[in-house]
């Protein structure tokens, strides 16, 4: 398999000085959405050439799944990683995709922004025969052979964990609960709905009263939220899909002259460091984790991969969960 991918990352190079002579003619980098690290081309010599198109940095996870994506796929570990920032806008992680499918990298990875509309994309990946790697989200489409494998959390029973603490916990009797969703479409939002409502369908003193997208980022949390509690007076639960949201809605909270984690709970879901942090000082009060750091798997899977190794169709990682007492107990060591 080696001399065989040798063979082709020869032609590819071949293949990609030619466009890129071309593209230079043109003014392009074949990379034109946000910042890209790596020189462009097929990856000389024995380097890897990788592709990712990140979702964006709309959050404290996203930021740090990016430095664990580029401090894991390095030269010096045998990779010429070509990054990408999309802004969350899906157009820009396709244009992404195409540019380093117009380069001849060995590999692609990404975090697909939304689960739909990446049939044809990779459909081209596929004809170019290069293998695409799912990072943190998954895509809904019907040909699973699109892609090799996808790597990240299951966020459904994100969603089921985190219901069933407050069902079990909070909901000793009647509570009104409202939800700040994650991105529109995102494999996130959607699964980590299905998980709560899942966990709290049988306990008559849950009642989901609002539910709208602060679309992962602190400042919408915040604006979603100031309309929560102008519209909703005895709110006694939040559930943000992420720490990101949470912290958006405990300003709002405070902003309001109301208590975080006494008059109104926020429960969240990732684990960064500032919502451990809140959750340390008691204004956030529960958070099941969603692991962010999946650089390394990403470098073992594409290694394996081009050795003539298998991988698995789905690799789930593992989340741990945290109330006030585990968060203190972690902060000191936290990796992100
Ligand atoms: C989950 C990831 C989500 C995080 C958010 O794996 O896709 O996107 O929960 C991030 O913080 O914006």
């Amino acid at each position: 398999m080696a001399s065989t991918t040798f063979h082709k990352r020869a032609i590819t190079a071949g293949i990609a000085a030619l466009v890129l002579g071309l593209s230079a003619c043109a003014g392009g980098d074949g990379d034109s959405t946000g910042d890209s690290t790596g020189d462009s081309g097929g990856g000389g010599g024995d380097l890897i050439s990788v592709g990712f198109a990140q979702v964006g940095a709309e959050s404290g996870w996203r930021t740090a799944n990016t430095t664990s994506i580029k401090d894991a796929l390095t030269q010096e570990n045998g990779f010429d990683l070509k990054f990408s920032d999309a802004q969350q806008k899906q157009e820009n992680q396709i244009q992404a995709i195409r540019s380093y499918i117009a380069q001849g990298v060995d590999y692609i990875a990404f975090s697909p922004v939304v689960e739909s509309g990446w049939d044809a994309v990779l459909e081209e990946a596929k004809t170019a025969n290069i293998p695409v790697i799912l990072t943190d989200r998954a895509v809904d489409t019907e040909d699973e052979s699109l892609y090799v494998t996808f790597i990240g959390s299951d966020f459904v029973e994100e969603g089921r964990r985190i219901g069933a603490y407050v069902s079990e916990t909070l909901a000793t009797e009647p509570i009104k609960v409202v939800e700040l969703q994650g991105t529109t479409g995102s494999a996130p939002a959607i699964d980590r709905k299905t998980g709560f409502e899942e966990a709290t369908a049988d306990n008559p003193n849950v009642e989901i009263i609002a539910s709208q997208t602060g679309n992962f980022t602190r400042a919408e949390g915040k604006t979603v939220m100031e309309g929560f509690l102008q519209a909703y007076p005895d709110i006694d639960v939040v559930y943000a899909h992420n720490d990101d949201m949470g912290l958006g809605a405990i300003e709002a909270i405070e902003a309001a002259g109301k208590v975080p984690g006494q008059d109104i709970k926020v429960v969240t879901i990732d684990g960064v460091k500032d919502g451990m942090q809140a959750l340390a000082d008691g204004k956030i009060t529960y958070i099941v984790e969603c692991n962010p750091l999946l650089g390394p798997d990403l470098a073992d899977i594409i290694k394996t991969l081009d050795e003539g190794g298998t991988v698995e169709k789905r690799i789930v990682t593992k989340d741990e969960e945290f109330d006030q007492e585990a968060a203190i107990a972690a902060l000191p060591d936290r990796q992100y």
